[in-house]
């Protein structure tokens, strides 16, 4: 393991905290978790393993870190770079050597450290009645994470920089665990990930305290003004409203860097990949209110030098820095295109380029499947489209600022 490549990986683990098996930052150990029935599998029909087929392979992408569809266009995928560029492109086109460009915002969004830049974008579900695309990068001078929204045109094939309205705005103290995905639940309101703040060990305990957006899932409702003229309203029901010294907006805590989250399309539930320090990555079924324990806690297991109070939601499965070192939550896949794949939660190591899938029977996972091996990809998002197929972004040749990347699309194996 390259350890310098490692400490420079996407959602930083090690960034500040140091090497990986730094013993002052252990859990206490890995059996002091209580929850042995959290960890017993389900049995499941087999889950087939896929490959990865390259889309649009003559068309440059610089770190491409999402890959969506706007609605009411099945055809067409916006791929958003974290620079600050977001491109358009037919994949049936194999040949295209160029993109269209919708979003250029490079120039508000900072990219210097790994873990910054334009990190996730969503469109209003309601087109187009609402042409609205919403964007979650990071900015410098002082260095913030801001959450904006823009105007599409009428053909949804550009957006307006100068029609940016800033929506959130949250101070970051330090580069890196900036989170995040931005997304609209089913629900209509619009859902955020913050990560904890950064450096290493959440210093600051910012996940556990609900004064602060940090290590948190928000949810807010973009289609009200708020009551003091905020750009936006507190959902009447979100957990913690008119909780003393609570802030509204927290939908679930005690996450550390949720990267990469998705509503399942069927169920409706809300599944994160939330990025361990030292040890645990973990998958997480986000509910209302829940604690997910950081910094107190790192996947299934007790975290050294950490505080919170019990109870914790523990996670869906984890995995071992033996295995991996930063997750990158997917998708549920809800295509018929890949057989025997229905239902089962997809998601994969960033660094390793492994991709699990488990599926949920009963309220239990079954044990973690190895779907696909791709070791020479950082794998950065899987993303659903309309028609329900899965799409990789991935960076190539590592992870400096500039590196080029591509994506893919999952098919069946054989
Ligand atoms: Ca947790």
């Amino acid at each position: 393991m390259n350890l310098a490549l490692l400490a420079a990986s996407l959602a930083i683990p090690h960034t500040i905290g140091g090497m990986a098996e730094d013993s002052s930052l252990q859990q206490a150990g890995p059996q002091r978790g209580p929850k042995a029935d959290a960890r017993e599998y389900a049995q499941g029909p087999a889950v087939p393993s896929i490959r990865l087929e390259r889309l649009l392979p003559a068309l440059p992408l610089v770190r491409p870190i999402q890959t969506l569809q706007r609605p009411g266009d099945p055809k067409n995928l916006y791929i958003v770079e974290q620079p600050g560029r977001i491109l358009i492109a037919d994949p049936s086109d194999a040949a295209t050597k160029e993109a269209k460009v919708f979003l250029d915002i490079r120039e508000p969004v900072n990219d210097q450290g790994n873990e910054e830049g334009l990190l996730s974008v969503a469109f209003h579900p309601q087109w187009p009645e609402k042409r609205e695309l919403y964007c979650y990068y990071t900015a410098a001078k002082p260095r913030r994470s801001v959450l904006s929204r823009f105007t599409v045109a009428a053909d949804g094939m550009t957006a307006d920089p100068a029609s940016e309205e800033i929506i959130l705005v949250q101070s970051q103290p330090y580069p890196n665990h900036n989170g995040g995905t931005v997304l609209f639940g089913p629900d209509g309101y619009l859902y955020l990930s913050y990560g904890d703040g950064g450096a290493a060990n959440d210093p600051h305990h910012y996940a556990q305290n609900l004064g602060s957006l940090l290590g948190k899932i928000v949810r807010i409702d973009v289609n009200k003004k708020g009551s003091n003229g905020a750009p936006y309203a507190i959902p009447a029901d979100n957990p913690f409203v008119g909780k003393e010294g609570a802030k509204p907006e927290i939908w679930a805590y005690g996450t550390r860097n949720v990267w990469r989250m998705s509503f399942d399309r069927t169920t409706g539930q809300l599944w994160a990949g939330d990025v361990g320090q030292n040890i645990w990555e973990e998958i997480d079924l986000i509910e209302k209110g829940g604690n997910y324990g950081w910094n107190a806690r790192e996947g299934f297991h007790d975290f050294t030098g950490g505080k919170g109070e019990p109870p914790f939601v523990e996670p869906v499965v984890e995995y071992h820095h033996r295995e991996g070192v930063s997750v990158t939550g997917g998708v549920v896949y809800r295509g018929a295109a890949i057989p025997n794949l229905e239902g089962v939660y997809v998601y994969a190591d960033f660094q390793y380029g492994t991709v699990w899938g488990i599926r949920m029977i009963d309220g239990k996972p079954t044990k973690p499947t190895v779907l696909l091996k791709k070791p020479n990809e950082l794998i950065s998002s899987i993303d659903e489209m309309a028609d329900r197929s899965m799409i990789f972004s991935t960076f190539n040749g590592g992870q400096e600022r500039g590196n080029a990347g591509s994506i893919w699309r999952a098919v069946a194996a054989q």
